[in-house]
């Protein structure tokens, strides 16, 4: 298992890196946006995955150098694929959400890779939003006001309360995959059909996430989610294979 002086090791000799997965328009196959993802390859274990690596960056506190090395790195790659590359997700932690100069951080970054603050969407977990801090609410807000967009990732996870959507600045909702997973299952459309319908009602923007098969691209459609993210798709690629996907035919 991982530890703190593992993951300390491996950001300082350039263990980590970026993978981004394109953020699709269902109907047409246009890549409208991609999402940053971290890997670690490992020198032992070979390729490990954020699910197991960041429980433990979180716990120790690592997740703050690493956050703000996969910000930046972001950043520096989106600015490297030229002004035609579409916008770009990147995930933050609430660790992350909660230090003070987060703001600054990223306009900082912003700055450095000379990335327009539109172009940037920073994934939020919907659990952060409900925590009803004075800090989070700060944040957010100075994110917002710099132009930067937010989204939430793995929505419909996390709460029954929706209130929260009313009273941050949210741009995005991501329809978390086991939804469209449940797509297969009579009466499980209706929580899509619901998912759409609040998104219509508050004007923001839909993601489907973890779409993989063409039935599932369809009900979408029907439902009236026009974007989606999925291996159909497809997978998280290396930064140096973006431009290729940027300009595949339609
Ligand atoms: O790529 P994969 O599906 O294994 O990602 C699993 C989870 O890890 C995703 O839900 C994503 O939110 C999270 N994740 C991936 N990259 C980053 C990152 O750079 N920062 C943070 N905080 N989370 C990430
Ligand atoms: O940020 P988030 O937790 O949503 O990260 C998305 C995760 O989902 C990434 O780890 C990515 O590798 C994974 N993923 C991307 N496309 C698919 C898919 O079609 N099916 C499944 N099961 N996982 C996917
Ligand atoms: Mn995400
Ligand atoms: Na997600």
């Amino acid at each position: 298992l991982e530890t703190r002086a593992d993951l300390e090791a491996g950001l300082a000799t350039g263990q980590f890196h970026l993978v981004h997965q394109p953020v699709v328009e269902t109907g047409t196959g246009r890549v409208v946006a991609l999402e940053a993802l971290l890997r670690w390859q490992h020198p032992e274990r070979g390729l490990v995955g954020p699910d197991e690596f960041l429980p433990v960056a979180e716990a120790t506190g690592l997740i703050v150098p690493l956050g703000r090395w996969a910000l930046q790195q972001a950043l520096r790659e989106l600015a490297s694929w030229d002004g035609a590359a579409p916008r770009l997700h990147v995930n933050v932690s609430a660790v992350q959400m909660r230090l003070p100069g987060v703001v600054d951080e990223v306009r900082d970054a912003l700055a450095a890779a000379g990335v327009a603050p539109g172009r940037l969407v920073v994934e939020l977990t919907e659990s952060l939003l409900l925590e009803d801090d004075r800090v989070v609410r700060d944040a957010l807000a100075g994110l917002k006001g710099m132009g930067v967009h937010l989204a939430i990732d793995d929505f419909g996870t996390g709460y029954s309360s929706l209130g929260y959507l009313r009273s941050f600045p949210v741009d995005i909702l991501k329809i978390d995959k086991s939804f469209v997973r449940g797509l297969d299952e009579p009466g499980q459309e209706a929580l899509v059909d619901a998912i759409v319908r609040i998104a219509r009602t508050l004007d923001l923007e839909l993601v489907a996430e973890g779409v993989e098969r063409e039935d599932q691209r369809t009900a979408l459609d029907r439902l009236g989610c026009t974007h989606a993210q999925g291996w159909l798709f497809s997978s998280p690629v290396p930064a140096a294979a973006v431009p290729a996907l940027l300009a595949r035919p339609d």
